[in-house]
């Protein structure tokens, strides 16, 4: 039985990972300064690389004066929007009113430690004024127009403001060049048919200077509010600030941080980037999404639908910049209120997720650096041997012939079909990865993808018009541009050729930011506005072809410069459509890279993370975030890929990695295994438990998938979504949920053998004995032996589950258990999807089995909303009703008299029911 220790008073745990960020410099956005660079050093690198900013900045100070400093101090420092958020420039008092703005070189400011701006724009910067405003028919038009030039080339002069009243809930807010069209994301976006009749919203506008006030209308809560500083849309550079109603602000990825964003003086690049996930540094995807959580609980998300290369600067005001180098400028806001409705109406925009195949929940094995076929094989005959669930195995570039893809090494992965028939026969699904870099040096003739390629066209070129060559693991590779349709059909035939070989059941898309081991190309990149635009966000390694392609190559849509972001999404669209042509079934493709609606295609893992505690802490705020983003079925490098894990981490790691959506363990070449057979027999039990525990829990899971793809409900929950007002659930990122009700504290710390996690108000059962804690709204301290994974069921929650299996295969012929956890007026809620697990459209065919569960009245119910064969074959064996107050003297099922066992725990089984799926049935207790 467990043991709860009330804590009175906790304090917060700073965790190791929040302390090393505090000694750890960001790389990724230094701004030199005074008070950074040594004095000598400073003249210098003012000199070369203020240069050219500085003369436009002369062009611009002859316009203007310098302002009196008592109008710059008054501004508060909080909000000072930075008029100088160059990089690797000295911002001296010259350039920065050569730009027409305040230089107050306040002891805290930027050149000190706090990051207030020392350089920020005066209340009256020049910007756009807006003219007469028209009523559409879904909201109003009206046009922006700009007298005074920037510092900036190619000002936009006259701009078209569109707003529309979407939904009741949705905003959307765009504006474009009034003359002629830019650059748009090629999303299919919905678009509404009537304006909104009753919408939550108000929208106000400021006229000279153009600024834009949305208001929520229930609470008078002003939830933007862009007056605060210039707008600015130039055609290589395009900013927009906004107040923030709180510092409650989550989402904005892909990044490395607490799930909670911090807004002290903290810039978040965008730009997809293959680098080991590194605080403040641009990562793998990009997802120009927040939430905010609004005083009193009500929550709204803004996107901004574009995807050039782009910088968020958070300010305590609390306030937000947004700054794009390209597109448009095309929000959607969306009103909630409640923060699982913010994240449906994100999806209602960029597309649900896809409904996994049920194997896909299983746990999946992967290493770099398995020698041969012969060592995958056995590794999963050890798996087998002990017992230990896994449902797919996979390959690492190991697997191919000189890292070519579609292809196999004839020697060591010769047995490789072999492999895949063995693992078809036992249930299981094998999973390879495919990079998208191309072999450009094979002898021609020899190598079909790049022959066949070549010959369609459907290479990325540079700007002579020639395939543009980079360097990845095959050597000098070309780039497919996923962009152009031919790729797509040349894409299917690669893939068919090689299932053909090898049968595969999904397929692994790494290195699509797209990664070059080169910056740029083997011939470097032109030197045009597009490879050196006037303004570079903060990336990491400071150009925009760091270690990709050049921004300059051309693509079927657009050039990379518009369409980089886009990559891993194009690639994982014509992947996941290739695998439903090959093989008829829902495909199964996890993405590196991924931008808004991935979610359609594909699943995400967090990529290169190291074998260290702090970086099994990271996984959960990536998790929840990619939640948010509407890509539900993500997860970690369960032990970690980089570096060596011990066994208590890979334990404690395989223990949370058992509730990631996506639970697979990866690792780099040259390390010790790290999969679960090569522990201690002790370490392997407790491993092995906890995978059974997540195969159990496998139809709840299902159907929270189900969920997420009808209509875009989070799978893996911040706290805060189930108790948005309580305030103290709003920085957790060491727990989360599955759905409304599993509440998973893990164990995040090495040498412990407890844990404190947080409780909101009400009846929290432990889900291994039913016993139950009434909390407070507080902190608990729980034990957490090695061997153990703490797990609480909500009150009022159902949890369907299934006795677990070596893998899903196994697990779904068994009989069902249902969790029923009584809410304190001894009601429970709880639902099931089911179907075959594997086909198409199974919802949208009527092909699945849908129920409800509920208890009422010391009665439970099973209704059958929808039924199917599937369900047929399935049977319900044992219902367990924790908080049940009173023995009962009796229990009847469907009439008949039953035996039961109760605990004085509160906990009532009722076993060998033996019932049919799809027959509704009720269990009463008297
Ligand atoms: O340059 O394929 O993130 O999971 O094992 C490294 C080898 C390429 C990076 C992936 C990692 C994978 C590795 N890949």
């Amino acid at each position: 039985m467990k043991s709860y220790q009330k804590l009175t008073t906790y304090v917060p745990q700073i965790t190791e990972a929040a302390e090393d960020a505090a000694d750890e410099k960001p790389l990724c956005h230094q701004k030199l300064s005074a008070w950074w660079l040594g004095g000598g050093l400073l003249m210098v690198a003012g000199l070369l690389s203020g240069v050219t900013v500085w003369v436009l900045g002369q062009i611009w100070w002859s316009q203007h004066e310098t302002h009196p400093l008592t109008k710059c101090i008054s501004i508060p420092e909080d909000l000072r929007f930075d008029c100088y958020p160059e990089r690797n420039v000295v911002v001296t008092r010259e350039l920065c009113e050569g730009r027409g703005c305040c230089f107050v070189d306040s002891q805290q400011g930027s050149g000190g430690t706090s990051g207030v701006p020392w350089c920020f724009y005066p209340p009256d910067f020049p910007s756009y004024t807006l003219g007469s405003v028209n009523e559409t028919e879904l909201g109003m038009v009206g046009f922006l127009t700009r007298k005074a030039k920037t510092y900036y080339p190619k000002d936009i002069e006259k701009l078209q403001l569109s707003v529309e009243f979407e939904t009741d809930a949705r905003l959307h807010v765009k504006i474009t060049d009034a003359s002629s069209p830019r650059y748009e994301v090629p999303l299919d976006v919905p678009t509404a048919k009537k304006k909104a009749e009753n919408p939550l919203y108000a929208v106000e506008f400021s006229k000279e200077p153009f600024g834009l006030i949305v208001t929520r209308k229930a609470s008078g809560t002003v939830l933007l509010n862009t007056t605060v500083a210039p707008l600015f849309y130039a055609d290589q550079f395009l900013q927009i600030s906004t107040l923030l109603p709180s510092a409650y602000l989550y989402g904005l990825g892909e990044h490395q941080s607490n799930f909670l964003h911090s807004l002290e003086w903290n810039t978040l690049t965008f730009w997809a980037r293959d680098v080991p996930p590194t605080e403040s540094c641009n990562l793998y995807g990009v997802h120009p999404f927040y939430l905010v959580m609004e005083k009193g609980g009500a929550a709204h998300g803004v996107f901004l639908l574009n995807s050039n290369a782009m910088e968020v600067s958070l300010q305590p005001a609390p306030a937000l910049t947004w700054r794009t180098i390209g597109g448009v400028l095309d929000f959607y806001i969306f009103l909630g209120p409640d923060p699982n409705l913010v994240v449906q109406q994100y999806q209602q925009v960029v597309g649900f997720p896809a409904m996994p195949p049920y194997w896909a929940l299983g746990f999946h094995l992967c290493r770099w650096g398995y020698g041969t076929s012969n060592e995958t094989w056995e590794t999963v005959k050890a798996m087998r041997n002990f017992q230990i669930p896994q449902d797919a195995q996979w390959n690492d570039i190991d697997y191919m012939d000189s890292y070519r893809d579609f292809t196999t090494d004839p020697q060591k992965f010769g047995a490789l079909p072999q492999l895949v028939g063995d693992l078809h026969k036992h249930g299981q699904s094998y999973v390879m990865i495919v990079d998208p870099g191309i072999s450009s040096t094979s002898s021609p003739g020899s190598y079909w993808p790049y022959d066949e390629g070549l010959k369609r066209g459907v290479f990325i070129n540079n700007t002579e018009g020639k395939p543009l060559i980079g360097k990845v693991w095959p050597g000098l590779t070309a780039y497919p541009d996923f962009s152009n349709p031919d790729t797509h059909q040349w894409w299917l035939e690669n893939l068919s050729r090689f299932y053909s070989l090898v049968p595969f059941d999904g397929v692994w898309i790494d290195m699509n930011e797209p990664s070059n081991f080169m910056d740029g190309s083997s011939e470097g990149c032109s030197q045009g506005e597009l490879d050196n635009p006037p303004y570079v966000p903060a990336v990491l390694g400071g150009s925009l072809s760091a270690k990709t392609i050049c921004a300059s190559a051309r693509q079927n849509m657009s050039s990379h410069y518009n369409l980089h972001n886009l990559y891993g999404l194009m690639e994982a669209k014509a992947t996941a459509s290739a695998l439903v042509q090959i093989k008829g079934k829902r495909p199964f493709v996890i993405s590196r890279s991924t931008f808004p609606s991935q979610g359609k295609y594909s699943g995400h893992w967090l990529g290169d993370n190291r074998s260290e505690w702090k970086d099994m802490f990271w996984s959960i705020p990536g998790i929840l975030s990619f939640s948010l983003f509407g890509i539900p079925l993500v997860g970690a490098d369960i032990c970690g890929f980089s570096g060596s894990t011990s066994e208590e981490l890979c334990l404690r790691w395989t223990q949370l990695g058992a509730f990631y959506p996506f639970s697979r363990n990866h690792n780099t070449q040259g390390e010790k295994a790290q999969d679960p057979t090569a522990f201690s027999p002790v370490a392997r039990a407790a491993m092995k438990e906890a995978l059974e525990v997540r195969y159990a829990l496998l139809p709840f899971l299902y159907s929270l998938f189900h969920r997420a793809h009808l209509q875009g409900d989070t799978v893996v929950r911040p706290l805060f979504f189930e108790f948005p007002k309580d305030v103290a659930t709003y920085a957790i990122d060491r727990q989360f949920l599955w759905g409304r009700g599993l509440l998973v504290t893990p164990v995040l710390d090495p040498g412990m053998d407890s844990v404190i996690g947080y409780f909101p108000r009400g009846l929290w059962y432990d889900y291994y004995t039913g016993s139950s804690v009434n909390s407070s709204g507080e902190n608990l301290k729980m034990a957490a032996p090695l061997d153990h994974i703490n797990l609480h069921v909500r009150e009022g929650t159902i949890l369907p589950t299934q006795k677990p299996g070596s893998s899903t295969s196994e697990s779904r012929k068994n009989p069902l258990g249902l969790i029923a956890a009584l809410s304190q007026n001894s009601n429970a809620w709880g639902d099931l999807y089911w179907d075959n697990g594997e086909s198409l459209d199974t919802f949208a065919k009527g092909d699945y089995a849908y129920l409800v569960f509920n208890v009422t009245q010391g009665t439970f119910t099973s209704t059958v909303l929808h039924s199917n064969v599937e369900a047929t074959y399935i049977t319900v064996d044992t219902l367990t009703v924790y908080g049940v107050r009173e023995e009962p003297k009796t229990v009847v099922v469907n009439g008949k008299e039953w035996p039961f066992t109760y605990l004085t725990n509160q906990v009532l089984t009722v076993g060998d029911l033996q019932l049919n799926l799809s027959q509704g049935f009720y269990v009463r207790w008297l």
